[in-house]
C-alpha cells in the first residue's frame, strides 16, 4: 500500500485517539472539580506504526483489506491507575458510557501471561462523526497500574531488541521483577486509604491556596495597597501555620472582600 493511502487510512485513526484522550481528561478533570479521588491517573494514546501493523498482520495472516476488521488495536488508549482497584472503577466508568461500545475484554491481571504481563484490555466501538459521516473505529484501552506499566514498557522495549530470542537470564530477571510488581500492587493497596486521604487534602490545600492568591490577584486592580498589603500578611501568617481550616476561613473571608469589589475569583485550574 502507497504510503498516502496509509496516511488517508490512519487518519480517522488519529482523530479518534485524539478524542478518546480528551474524554478520558475530562472524565480526570469532572473528578477533580467534585474534590474526588481520580480512579484514572494519567491517559495517552497512539497510533500504531505502520511497520507494527504490517509485522502483526503477516504474524497473524491478515489480508492488506481486512487489516481494518482484525487488527483492533490500531487505535491505542493507555490508562494509568494508581491502584488495582482502580482499575475496575475505569472499567465500570467506560461500560457505562454510551459513546464506547465494549466488543471483547481480556484480563491479563487475573490471567498474567506467561511473559509475567499485567494489564486489563478493553477493545471497543468508537463511532467517529467525520466530514464524510460516521465512521466506527475500533480502538484498544488498556487499563494498569503505574507499577504494571513499569513492567510493560521495559519489558516492551527488551522485546523490541531482542525480538524472539530474549536471553534467559533475562527472562527470568523479568519474571522475578513481575513478581515484585505484584507485591508492590498488594502492598500499596494495603495503604490505599491512607493514600487516598493524603492526595485529596494535598488537592484541597492547593485549591484554597490558588483561590486565595486569584482573589488576592484581583483585589490588585480594585482596593487600596494598604488593604491587600494586610490580606497578604495575613495570608503569609496562615500560610506558615499550615492549618487549612484557618486557610478555608481566611479563603471565605476574602471571597466576600472580592465580593464586594465585584473582583471574586473564578476557579479555572486545579
Ligand atoms: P505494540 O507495540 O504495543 O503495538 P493475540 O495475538 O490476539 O493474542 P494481540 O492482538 O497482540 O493478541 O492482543 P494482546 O495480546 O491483547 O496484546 C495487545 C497489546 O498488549 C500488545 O500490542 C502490547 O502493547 C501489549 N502486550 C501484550 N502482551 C505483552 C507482553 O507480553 N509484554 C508487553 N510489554 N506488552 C504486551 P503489540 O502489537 O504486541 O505491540
Amino acid at each position: 500500500m502507497e504510503t498516502k493511502i496509509w496516511r488517508e487510512m490512519l487518519m480517522p485513526y488519529h482523530a479518534a485517539v485524539d478524542e478518546l484522550c480528551m474524554k478520558f481528561e475530562h472524565v480526570i478533570d469532572e473528578y477533580k472539580s467534585m474534590n474526588e479521588y481520580s480512579p484514572i491517573l494519567s491517559v495517552s494514546g497512539r497510533v500504531k506504526k505502520i511497520s507494527s501493523i504490517l509485522e502483526k498482520a503477516h504474524k497473524k495472516n491478515v489480508k492488506l483489506e481486512d487489516i481494518e476488521d482484525i487488527i483492533q488495536d490500531i487505535a491505542g488508549i493507555r490508562i494509568i491507575c494508581q491502584f488495582v482497584e482502580d482499575i475496575q472503577a475505569v472499567v465500570d466508568i467506560i461500560r457505562n458510557r454510551g459513546d464506547m461500545q465494549i466488543i471483547e475484554e481480556r484480563d491479563y491481571i487475573k490471567n498474567s501471561k506467561p511473559s509475567g504481563y499485567r494489564s486489563y484490555h478493553i477493545i471497543i466501538n468508537y463511532m467517529l462523526q467525520m466530514v464524510t459521516g460516521p465512521k466506527q473505529i475500533k480502538a484498544e484501552i488498556q487499563i494498569r497500574t503505574l507499577a504494571m506499566n513499569f513492567w510493560g514498557t521495559i519489558e516492551h522495549s527488551l522485546q523490541y531488541k531482542y525480538r524472539s530470542q530474549m536471553p534467559e537470564h533475562i527472562t527470568d530477571r523479568l519474571h522475578a521483577a513481575a513478581e515484585a510488581i505484584v507485591m508492590l500492587d498488594k502492598e500499596m493497596s494495603l495503604v490505599r486509604g491512607e493514600i487516598m486521604s493524603a492526595q485529596n487534602y494535598m488537592h484541597h490545600t492547593d485549591r484554597v491556596i490558588n483561590e486565595i492568591l486569584n482573589n488576592i490577584q484581583n483585589l490588585y486592580g480594585v482596593a487600596n495597597k494598604r488593604e491587600i498589603d494586610k490580606i497578604q500578611d495575613e495570608f503569609y501568617r496562615l500560610y506558615e501555620l499550615s492549618d487549612l481550616n484557618m486557610l478555608e476561613r481566611f479563603c471565605d473571608e476574602l471571597d466576600l472582600i472580592a465580593e464586594g469589589y465585584r473582583a471574586q475569583s473564578i476557579q479555572e485550574e486545579y
